[in-house]
């Protein structure tokens, strides 16, 4: 009789919880926007939280004090460093707390990671999470949807988020979400406030739509990347820092990863 052969240990990431990640400029609602997700799904969906701050626990103070969750079930990653070297250079330290977790409270459906505040090239890798948001504020300027950046064009959902305060600080909501629709190719965008009930319905929607597409197996992680160093043929490629305007025709030069389009000079 043949010897019974060892099976291969699966690759797939169909069978652990749904490693979702949340990312966005400092004070842009990241935190808040977890505790809602909480709030609002923490009854149906076994949950995990992980927050990122460089030099303190307060996102996960702050998240165990809203009382939305098990507080042991928020763990907090102190980077020590600026944010994204914990999402995207070595993401050891995220990847331990988020296999802890789903080892403590297995089995979990979804894990959340909050990325410390960072500026609009910090994103995730996908050796991390398997989607990613990414989260503006209308207070942060209606402008910001336009500079673009792999996390505006990338996540696989932008929030323009505090959408109650886009009265006081003279925002066009309507305008900041058709710039960055245009900006992300047919990705979808959000206008969130945590006041605005139907809209936290549809972020509700959306996660159990990505937590089912993740189950079957149909959601493919994507790397939004971070702006790469690059020059061009008509430079010295001395690594130098350049500054000029690109003409129409210089802008359509390709690039051959996905952040095509999202550099800026
Ligand atoms: N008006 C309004 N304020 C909000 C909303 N969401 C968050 N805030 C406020 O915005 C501030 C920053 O929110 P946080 O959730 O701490 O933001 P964060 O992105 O986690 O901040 P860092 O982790 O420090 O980068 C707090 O004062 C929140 O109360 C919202 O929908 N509307
Ligand atoms: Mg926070």
């Amino acid at each position: 009789m043949p010897e019974p052969t060892t099976p291969i240990p699966s690759t797939s990431t169909a069978g652990r919880a749904l490693r979702l990640g949340v990312a966005g400029p400092v004070g842009t609602g990241k935190s808040s926007l977890i505790a809602t997700v909480c709030r609002v799904l923490a009854q149906e969906l076994r949950l995990g939280v992980i927050t990122n701050d460089i030099y303190t626990d307060e996102d996960a103070r702050f998240l165990r004090s809203a009382g939305v969750l098990e507080p042991e079930r928020i763990r907090a990653v102190e980077t020590g460093a600026c944010p994204h070297t914990a999402i995207r250079d070595d993401v050891t330290a995220n990847l331990l707390a988020a296999e802890d977790l789903e080892r403590d409270f297995t089995p979990l459906d979804v894990v959340i990671i909050e990325s410390g505040g960072d500026n609009l090239t910090a994103t995730f890798s996908p050796a991390l999470v398997d989607a990613q948001l990414f989260v503006l504020d209308v207070a942060g300027g209606g402008d910001v949807a336009r500079k673009g950046g792999p996390g505006i064009t990338g996540a696989d959902l932008l929030i323009v988020n505090k959408t109650d305060l886009a009265p006081y600080v003279g925002v066009d909501v309507e305008l900041m979400v058709a710039d960055a629709t245009a900006a992300r190719e047919g990705r979808p965008v959000l206008a969130l406030s945590r006041t605005d009930e139907a809209s936290v319905a549809t972020l509700r929607a959306w996660v159990l739509s990505m937590l089912s597409a993740h189950r079957a197996g149909t959601h493919v992680p994507q790397d939004p990347g971070p702006m790469a160093p690059h020059f061009h043929a008509d430079e010295d490629g001395g690594g130098h820092t350049h500054s000029h305007a690109h003409d129409d025709a210089h802008t359509a030069h390709a690039h051959d990863d996905a952040t095509v389009g999202a550099h800026q000079h």
